[in-house]
């Protein structure tokens, strides 16, 4: 476990790393396609982002959030990865909402960084970025 300080500039370092980021992203897909259909479902999904954590950093939402709530939001943050509306998440869509969702953490962020306390296992998007960080600082 340990503690990690990120701001908007570690996390859109670590986007513009192109080759990096669609490593980790594509990464991401198949580690979340549990079923490997080589799509996701609205609950792989769903599940993707409970695990990632990204809704505590993008959408400011807290424990306490009722579970209806929350799923009307799961299913809006769906509609919006399936630009086609297939009914599911391919790798290129994927991707394209990624990037945006961190672009729009990074502005949210901006200059204020955040703490965040991971596991060593830790499979966050936020973290990835973090250890970009980290390998170039100290190099
Ligand atoms: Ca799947």
């Amino acid at each position: 476990m340990g503690v990690v300080i990120i701001d908007g500039t570690t996390v859109r370092e670590f986007v513009k790393e192109e080759a990096q980021f669609k490593k980790s992203v594509d990464e991401q897909f198949v580690a979340l396609d549990l079923n490997s259909d080589g799509v996701l479902s609205r609950a792989e999904l769903r599940k993707a982002f409970e695990s990632l954590r990204l809704i505590e950093a993008h959408f400011g939402i807290d424990v306490a959030t009722p579970p209806e709530q929350l799923t009307q939001l799961y299913d809006s943050i769906f509609d919006k990865f399936d630009a086609d509306q297939s009914g599911t998440v391919d790798l290129d869509e994927f991707r394209e909402e990624m990037k945006k969702i961190m672009l729009a953490i990074a502005d949210g962020l901006g200059s204020s960084p955040i703490q965040m306390v991971l596991e060593d296992d830790d499979q966050n998007f936020l973290k990835k970025a973090a250890d970009l960080e980290a390998s170039k600082t100290s190099l």
